[in-house]
């Protein structure tokens, strides 16, 4: 068994969980936020078998979309605020970061 955990982007994560029930995989999904964006984004967590994997990880391509974001840096406290300009830049976020892991043992009571 895998377990399978899905790092998505906040506007494809409702749209995931419909296709991973429709696919009769159960999943289960947490609100978290990106530590370099400091965004939501959402972590959906799903144990399967381990023939069920490619079929989870299809569904991810097929739903999750890479996006562009624009990020301002902030300006380091040490430089004087008026002598360092920010401008936005662009950072490209998703489709989606994908782990799989081992499962040693799972237990439903
Ligand atoms: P964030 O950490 O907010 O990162 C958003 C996007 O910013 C990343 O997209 C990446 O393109 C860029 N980025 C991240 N760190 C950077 C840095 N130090 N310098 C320049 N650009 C940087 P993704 O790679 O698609 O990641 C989307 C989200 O997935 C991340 O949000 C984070 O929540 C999670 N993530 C990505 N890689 C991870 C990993 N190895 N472990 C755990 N979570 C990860």
């Amino acid at each position: 068994m895998k377990l399978v955990l899905v790092i998505a982007q906040e506007q494809d994560a409702s749209r995931l969980i419909d296709a991973l029930t429709e696919a009769e995989v159960q999943a289960t999904m947490l609100a978290s936020t990106g530590g370099f964006l400091r965004a939501g984004n959402a972590t959906i967590i799903t144990g399967v078998d381990d023939g069920q994997v490619e079929a989870v990880l299809e569904v991810v391509r097929r739903v999750c979309q890479r996006r562009e974001q624009l990020m301002t840096p902030i300006p380091p406290v040490v430089e004087p605020v008026d002598s360092y300009v920010t401008y936005p830049v662009k950072v490209e976020v998703g489709g989606a970061i994908t782990f799989v892991l081992n499962v040693e043992r799972m237990e439903r009571v």
